[in-house]
């Protein structure tokens, strides 16, 4: 039992309606849900911000959304306030089977550092506890499911990659928000690390 499934970020805030839409972000979930069937393990992410968070364009004064900036730890680009603990943008999508869940990550509580990755924040050096969980499971081999392609589940990808996992995207259960061809970057650095895409 070496095979998990990781879902990024299935939140109300990334699906059409939510603070940080992203498009068709909730035709996803009946083939996410149906697809956890064939692993034996299920992991869910959860963006998870503390009200007023360093990335939230609101927190700059005259900063807009969608702005960069630089934060100590490198660039940031600067989003609409989303996924704000305990509110309902911040819960799973209604219809997203959160029963098979073994674990759920929450990620991005600090409210100085953003964290798009299940496994290291964006200072790219502090843990969430994923790895650790992973290896103490023996689970090698990834596939990742979610939210968005460009950001949460390309940087998940990305650092599963560098840290020995077997990793394969399933970019039909994955949609992105695209911002100045971030999409066609993210899919280069994910294959550029040896990710498989499918
Ligand atoms: C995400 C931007 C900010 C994501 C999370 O889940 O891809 N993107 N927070
Ligand atoms: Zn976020």
């Amino acid at each position: 039992m070496t095979e998990a499934l990781i879902v990024i970020d299935m939140q109300n805030d990334f699906c059409p309606g939510g603070a940080l839409e992203v498009p068709e972000g909730d035709v996803i979930v009946a083939g996410i849900n149906a697809l956890m069937a064939e692993f034996p393990a299920v992991i869910l992410t959860q963006d998870w911000h503390p009200a007023g968070h360093s990335s939230f364009a609101s927190s700059h004064t005259g900063r807009a959304p969608f702005e960069m900036t630089e934060m100590p730890y490198g660039p940031q680009i600067l989003w609409p306030d989303h996924c704000v603990q305990g509110s309902r943008g911040a819960e799973f999508h209604p219809e997203l089977n959160t029963d098979r869940a073994d674990l759920i990550v929450r990620k991005g509580y600090d409210p100085a550092v953003d964290s798009y990755s299940a496994l290291f924040e964006n200072d790219h050096e502090t843990p969430t506890g994923l790895d650790g969980y992973l290896r103490d499971r023996g689970l090698e081999r990834l596939t990742m499911v979610g939210l968005a392609t460009d950001f949460c589940v390309g940087f998940s990808a990305q650092d599963a990659a560098d840290n020995g996992y077997e990793v394969t995207l399933r970019s039909d259960l994955c949609r992105a928000i695209n911002l100045d061809g971030s999409l066609d970057a993210a899919l280069e650095a994910m294959r550029a690390k040896g990710v498989r895409i499918s």
